[in-house]
Formats: C-alpha cells, sequence, structure tokens
C-alpha cells in the first residue's frame, strides 16, 4: 500500500521517533504548527476516524492511553490540543488515522 505513515512505521522513511510500542508510533511532525506537534498514529493501517469500528477501537483506546504519557515527557504543563483530521472538509491530507499534538504555546481558539 502507498501509505506514506505505512513506510515512516516500517522505517522506509525517515522520523523523529516520539513513543513507540507495539500498537502505536509517535513522531514530530514535518511541517510544525505549534512549538510541540506530534503525530500519533497506530501502526495498523486505518485510514481515518471513519475507519474506527468495535473490532479495532482498542488501538484508539491504547493511543488515548498513551498521549497523556507523551504530553508528560514533552513537558506540556499548561495543557495540549488534540486533533484528527477526518476527509476532505477537515483538510486531511494523510490517509492514515492519526492524531495531532500540539502544545507548547497558547493555542488559538479557532476551531473552523
Ligand atoms: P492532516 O492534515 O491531518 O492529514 O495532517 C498530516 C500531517 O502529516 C501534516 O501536519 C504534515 C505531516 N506529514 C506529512 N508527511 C510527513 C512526513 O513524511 N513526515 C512527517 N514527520 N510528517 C509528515
Amino acid at each position: 500500500m502507498d501509505c506514506i505513515f505505512c513506510k515512516i512505521v516500517a522505517g522506509e522513511i525517515p522520523s523523529t521517533t516520539v513513543y513507540e510500542d507495539e500498537l502505536v508510533y509517535a513522531f514530530r511532525d514535518i511541517n510544525p504548527m505549534a512549538p510541540t506537534h506530534i503525530l500519533v498514529i497506530p501502526k495498523e493501517h486505518l485510514g481515518s476516524v471513519n475507519d474506527i469500528t468495535p473490532y479495532n477501537s482498542a488501538v484508539v483506546a491504547h493511543i488515548f492511553e498513551v498521549i497523556p504519557q507523551i504530553a508528560a515527557a514533552e513537558n506540556l504543563t499548561g495543557g495540549y490540543r488534540v486533533v484528527s483530521n477526518c476527509g476532505q472538509d477537515a483538510g486531511q491530507t494523510v490517509h492514515h488515522l492519526h492524531f495531532h499534538i500540539l502544545g507548547g504555546k497558547e493555542l488559538s481558539l479557532q476551531m473552523a
């Protein structure tokens, strides 16, 4: 499958690892929108939030257990935002489920 995030998980495209376990990989966004901008992805290919089902949602729960650990390790003591863009109207550009962690500054409250 021609998926850049699958290639990142496989080590075929270099990335800056922030966290890794058997289910999840986290790395720094190539185009940071905040001082800390990390992407957390399942190693298994899921296209977007739309592909989450009762059969695979355990990995999403695990991602949300890992996110606070990453935030603590990154010293995001003032808070942070978790975002997942789903589909064209949201501006999803990489069709492998990912959660952005944004922090390190006071973030704009603009939502749309
Ligand atoms: P989204 O718009 O939610 O699909 O965001 C995709 C993000 O992925 C975007 O912020 C840039 C990032 N990105 C795209 N290609 C690469 C890459 O090759 N390496 C890294 N580290 N990040 C990438």
